[in-house]
């Protein structure tokens, strides 16, 4: 336990004693414990995108149990997965790293306009695999995001009143915006807004482009002249959005790409005031020995900027 994490702690302080222990578990585990920064590993990758293009660039990845050792190699303060990957190493790896299970899912193979995740997974199987968080995603901007919301409310009752901490994935997306639309910056903004109304405890949004999608918001953007000339700017007015910053707002790692152009984003985030990052594809979509590498150099920006 550090300051700074009784610091964010109290953030929290209308929830039970079981959420947070368990908030403080993912905070003060792995190579950044204890900073208030996080690094997640989320491999969900393979049911939402499919197993080829998740994995066959880096074979060792369609083993379950690769992806536990990989976050506790790495130092890694959690690993996300959906019910199948995490049940197939949770026993053996018990207690080595916080886990965090996904319990909707969306696959690849349905290309509609507005997608609708699916409940994948119950508070109680994370309970019996030894979870100290739910993950959920909703997508607003789809047509259907009123069911999520709904979904959401009940399971983060429930995780809640068992003690369980909450991450919510909001990820913009469906008819109701364009895909320029999904990672703008009043979108975005306002993604991880509803998270912190939704009574997410950690937040996950993409990083924020410049454009800005909404008309209405486009004029208060230039009149109150919000600064979203850099990504840190865009990261900071992100993490205000979530409640001033009183709710931990961490950032996703996107599609593959060079080392340097992952760092440089990483240093944006920490320069704006982001918790971190929570980076899939970019780690195991490259050797272990590379991932780990990329993963400390990622952990060392946020350990300077805590
Ligand atoms: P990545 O670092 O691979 O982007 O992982 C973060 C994540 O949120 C995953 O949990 C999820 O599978 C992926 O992004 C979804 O990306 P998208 O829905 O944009 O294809």
């Amino acid at each position: 336990m550090t300051p700074r994490v009784r610091e964010i702690l109290s953030w929290y302080r209308t929830e039970n004693t079981g959420v947070l222990t368990n908030i403080s578990r993912l905070l003060c585990s792995g190579n950044l414990a204890g900073t208030g920064k996080l690094v997640i590993l989320p491999v969900d990758q393979g049911f939402e995108h499919g197993p080829a293009r998740s994995f066959a660039v880096n074979s060792a990845g369609y083993d379950p149990t690769y992806h536990f050792e990989l976050a506790k190699e790495a130092g890694c303060n959690a690993y996300a997965a959906p019910l199948g990957f995490l049940a197939a190493g949770a026993a053996d790896y018990a207690g080595e790293v916080p886990l965090i299970l996904k319990l909707n899912n969306s696959d690849s193979l349905y290309s509609g306009d507005d997608p609708y995740p699916a409940i994948t997974g119950s508070v109680d199987e994370a309970l019996r695999l030894g979870c100290s968080a739910i993950g959920f995603t909703i997508y607003p901007g789809s047509a259907l995001r009123g069911e999520m919301y709904g979904e959401l409310r009940e399971i983060f009752e429930e995780a809640r009143s068992k003690g369980l901490a909450t991450v919510l994935w909001s990820y913009p997306r469906g008819s109701g915006i364009s895909k320029e639309g999904e990672t703008a910056i009043d979108v975005v903004a306002y993604a991880a807004q509803i998270a912190a109304q939704l009574g997410a405890h950690i937040i996950k949004v993409k990083p924020p482009t410049e454009y800005i999608e909404q008309a209405a918001a486009k004029k208060v953007y230039e009149k109150q002249g919000i600064g979203i000339g850099t990504l840190a700017e865009r990261i900071g007015h992100v993490v205000d959005s979530a409640f001033s910053g009183r709710r931990i707002v961490i950032f996703s790692g996107g599609a593959a790409k060079g080392e340097d152009a992952v760092l440089d984003e990483i240093r944006g985030i920490a320069a704006g005031g982001g918790f971190g990052s929570i980076v899939g594809r970019n780690a195991f979509q490259r050797s272990k020995e590379d991932a780990i590498s990329l993963l400390a150099q990622i952990q060392n920006i946020y350990r300077e900027a805590a």
